[in-house]
């Protein structure tokens, strides 16, 4: 945190303009070394002066640059941001001048870790800031956006407090336990708030599972025997040439995989090679793939060839999958049934072929009901979503959960005391109130250079 630390904001990649930003308490003075115009610290916070870099009497480029006194900044600290011609080499030789004069180079994330660390904003907000950066859909932005301004801080703050409110009457009653009325309170108290934190808890329980599909997606694996469609489905689908098709049985060796949204959620396809018997070595490790695939996706879409009877293997495989995340598609429907649909009497299926767009929609509009994607993308979601907050808020619940067991089995008030402590830690922890330095070590190097 002594350090004045330097990256390149922008991409390396010949472009209209690059920023390179410099941020700690040397910041003006080390700029203002290599720049032409003025003295930076005599600048005013918030402006921008036009000038020249200049290394050794050269002139390395033409820029503006952005003074910004500490504390109204990224980090809290200063911050000086050069935009310069977006040339690789002119970015370059920048970065190299400003570490020559006493920078040194940022880590990756470390803009925004100076921010928590000088408690401009909380490590939801942080975490937030990299989920805006790397959203893939319009609504894992939302989210993001969302959690960055801070909506999903305040209801776990909001939360936090009232366990700290039942914490702090639990303690009146334990220093003074004459204070009879006291106890009564509490007890209320208790009742009402542990209610509420439960089912508040239980809520963002549920809503971290829809905000962890709207950031990363889900996979739909695309399994069947050889020759049945599979690849010419997952082409379709992605309304492009990805895959191979022939009609030679065991043309797709290894997996192949691309994305849509639907209903704002992204959906990973992923072909796989026709499951049956073989010698072929590769040809096996490629089945061996796809059974792999059938059991990590979260939903399977089962092909078989109207154009055929269904054969004993195939239905083995149906019965082996969860039925929860399984959808039945016959393909080739332009061509005469001789699918013997007996055999399917316990299942749901979809008719379809892949000359048509028909069929095909209907498939996604099953898909879309069976994963009810429908339900998943709100205006207003503050969702958690990543490993880390998913954990720490089961954990939270799991508290509450004893805490209010124990109340209901009228155990003493201080076993109570200690799952609500325990919560209330553990929400401490979520919006990085207690930390280690590990932890935050681990959270920023996920970052992005610059940022
Ligand atoms: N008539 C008809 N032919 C189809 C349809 N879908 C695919 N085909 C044909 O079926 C053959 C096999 O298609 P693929 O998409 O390669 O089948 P696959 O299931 O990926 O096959 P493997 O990769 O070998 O497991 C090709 O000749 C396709 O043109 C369909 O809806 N109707
Ligand atoms: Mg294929």
């Amino acid at each position: 945190m002594e350090d004045t630390i330097v990256a390149i904001a922008t991409s390396l990649a010949p472009q209209a303009i690059s920023i390179i930003k410099v941020s700690g308490k040397d910041s003006i003075f080390i700029v203002s070394k290599i720049f032409s115009n003025k003295n930076l610290s005599h600048a005013k916070s918030h402006s921008i002066l036009y000038g020249h870099i200049i290394d050794n009497n050269e002139v390395i480029d033409e820029v503006l640059v952005n003074v910004l006194k500490a504390p109204k900044t990224y980090t809290k600290e200063d911050t000086v941001e050069i935009n310069a011609h977006g040339g690789i080499m002119t970015t370059k030789k920048i970065l190299e001048i400003l570490l020559k004069n006493g920078c040194r180079l940022a880590e990756p994330g470390e803009f925004t870790k100076r921010a928590f660390l000088n408690g401009r904003i909380n490590l939801l907000e942080a975490e937030a800031v990299n989920d805006l950066i790397t959203a893939k859909t319009d609504a894992a932005r939302k989210m993001a956006i969302n959690n960055v301004d801070g909506i999903l801080t305040k209801k776990i703050r909001k939360l936090r407090d009232k366990m700290g409110q039942i914490l702090a009457n639990i303690e009146v009653n334990i220093d003074y336990p004459e204070y009879e009325d006291e106890l009564i309170v509490t007890e209320e108290l208790i009742e009402k708030n542990l209610k509420e934190s439960l089912e508040e808890l239980e809520t963002l329980v549920k809503d971290s599972h829809n905000g962890k599909i709207i950031k990363e997606g889900l996979d739909v694996a695309i399994i069947g025997v050889p020759n049945v469609g599979k690849s010419s489905i997952l082409n379709f689908l992605l309304d492009e040439e990805k895959a191979i098709v022939t009609d030679i049985p065991g043309t797709t060796r290894d997996i192949v995989e691309g994305s849509i949204t639907l209903n704002g959620i992204l959906l990973n396809f992923i072909d796989t090679a026709g499951i049956r018997e073989t010698n072929d070595l590769v040809e096996k490790i490629g089945v061996d793939k796809s059974k792999k695939m059938v059991n990590s996706a979260d939903l399977v879409l089962f092909i078989l060839n109207n154009n055929e009877k269904i054969s004993s293997e195939e239905l083995d495989l149906i019965k082996s999958i969860d039925i929860s995340k399984l959808i039945i598609f016959i393909n080739k429907n332009d061509l005469e049934r001789k699918i013997n649909l007996d055999m399917l009497k316990d299942y749901d299926y979809v008719f379809g072929n892949t000359k048509e767009v028909n069929g095909l929609n209907k498939l996604k509009e099953k898909i879309s009901k069976k994963l009810d994607l429908g339900n998943i993308v709100h205006n207003d979601m503050a969702y958690l979503s990543n490993v880390r907050q998913i954990d720490l808020i089961n954990k939270a619940l799991e508290e509450i959960k004893s805490a209010y067991k124990a109340y209901e089995d009228k155990c003493p008030i201080d076993i109570i005391e200690i799952n609500i402590k325990g919560a209330w830690n553990y929400l401490g922890e979520l919006i990085g109130e207690a930390y280690t330095d590990e932890l935050v070590d681990t959270i920023f190097s996920n970052f992005c250079l610059g940022k």
